[in-house]
């Protein structure tokens, strides 16, 4: 299994360190574990940014970056050895073993946080940390701020480190797309008339956890028929019935990093040819919209054009009536494709990486980003505007695109799409 280099997380640190403005102290906390209920907890998950940095999942651990002149020093805060604590939870790495693991300057117990960063604070007027974040370390290094120093947020210098993939973060992603690949064939093998929604997304979590994969990297949408006019549906609750289609959003997290891909396919194995007809405009755009991914193109573009051919594509099938021109400019469309064309993935499956610079300006598409690209038509069942054949469908297909100098690469591309390929699908699955 391929994971990022000690090497490739030091490089980080230290451009990280770079941008930092001198006499500064950067404080980088793990995740605080959240409370389920009474003293459950759910399982827990790091910071995006703190694992970024160092590639550590234990909690109660800290990255501080001192910044002196133009030198910058990393100390490493973990949690210190603890026979009564390890018997409940497990080892931990300990300070001594962390000393050789990481290639940080010094690694301190984090119980000793409060006093070094009270005792750097001397000779420091500026601090940078993650606004948002709750953890108890990052408190007490507001506390100790407030008021008196300047401040600036450093989840965001983070997040625009986090734009451009390395070559091994890639890897990672391929590796994820897999398995998410193998979850989303057997659905569609598994996948029959009478079945509850509930037992589709089981057999996702059952492939994923086979495989290794961290968990999935969002709640699995499994929506079938009008359900799937319901954005966010993740009740998954509904039988699933032979005429409908069921849209499935769903993708693992493996070593950290998302895939998220959404496929729709026919419950009682083949399209009717009203769904036929719509599957088959939001397939199209899906493959004009990928095949304009380029360095240097806006993702407003595509976002544009996106809704120019759904547009199109609804008027001559009668869902809209009047002029694409001024229906578009009426926003009308809108209604049946109300989201945007894809977003950012990586740590997180929304990778909360910059869209625009700090003046505004749209950051186009370069070498190393990756992104979804996702058009969708949803023709709620109560509309009675749509012609009725087409009524309470609803359809997104959704891949991860790499950028490319020379273009892109779709790191999905096996997972299947293809109306034929889908139903053939079922054909050479008797059970
Ligand atoms: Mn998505």
């Amino acid at each position: 299994m391929q994971t990022i280099s000690e090497r490739e997380y030091q490089s980080r640190r230290e451009r990280l360190g770079k941008k930092l403005k001198q006499n500064s102290l950067a404080l980088v906390c793990a995740a605080k574990p959240k409370i389920r209920s009474n003293d459950t907890e759910y399982p827990y998950r790091q910071n995006s940014n703190f694992y970024y940095l160092c590639g550590i999942e234990e909690p109660s651990s800290a990255l501080l970056f001192i910044k002196k002149g133009k030198k910058c020093r990393v100390v490493l805060f973990v949690k210190e050895k603890d026979a009564t604590f390890e018997l409940w939870n497990g080892k931990v790495t300990g300070v001594k073993k962390a000393c050789k693991r990481y290639k940080v300057d010094e690694v301190c117990a984090i119980s000793k946080l409060q006093s070094r960063i009270e005792k750097e604070m001397r000779e420091i007027n500026r601090l940078y940390y993650e606004f948002a974040d709750t953890s108890d370390e990052t408190a007490i290094l507001r506390k100790m701020g407030s008021n008196v120093y300047a401040h600036a947020n450093l989840s965001k210098m983070i997040f625009k480190m986090r734009l451009y993939k390395t070559p091994a973060e890639i890897e990672l992603i391929r590796q994820g797309m897999q398995i998410t690949k193998k979850a989303h064939h057997h659905a569609m093998r598994m996948c029959k008339s009478g079945k509850k929604e509930y037992e589709l997304q089981a057999e996702f979590e059952y492939i994923f956890t086979k495989n290794g994969a961290y968990s999935d990297a969002y709640t699995t949408i499994v929506a079938g028929g009008d359900n799937a006019n319901t954005l966010h549906y993740i009740k998954n609750d509904k039988e699933l019935h032979a005429e409908d289609l069921v849209l499935i959003d769903a993708g693992c997290e493996y070593n950290y990093y998302a895939t998220d891909i959404t496929r729709t396919i026919p419950v009682g194995g083949s399209f009717s040819s009203a769904q036929k007809e719509i599957y088959a405009l939001v397939l199209h755009v899906e493959k004009e919209i990928i095949a304009m991914v380029k360095p240097g193109i806006l993702r407003s573009k595509l976002q544009e054009h996106a809704e120019r051919m759904l547009c199109e594509g609804m008027v001559r099938l009668g869902i809209l009536r009047g002029s694409v021109d001024k229906l578009l400019k009426k926003r009308k469309h809108k209604k049946y494709f109300p989201h945007g064309i894809g977003h950012y993935m990586g740590l997180d499956v929304h990778d909360p990486c910059p869209y625009k610079t700090k003046k505004g300006k749209e950051i186009p598409l370069q070498a190393g980003m990756v992104l979804t690209i996702e058009p969708g038509l949803y023709l709620p069942k109560n509309d009675h505007s749509i012609p009725k054949k087409y009524r309470g469908i609803g359809i997104r297909i959704e891949d991860d695109i790499l950028v490319t100098k020379e273009g892109y690469e779709n790191l999905s591309k096996e997972i299947l799409k293809e109306l034929e390929d889908i139903e053939s699908l079922y054909e050479g699955c008797s059970s």
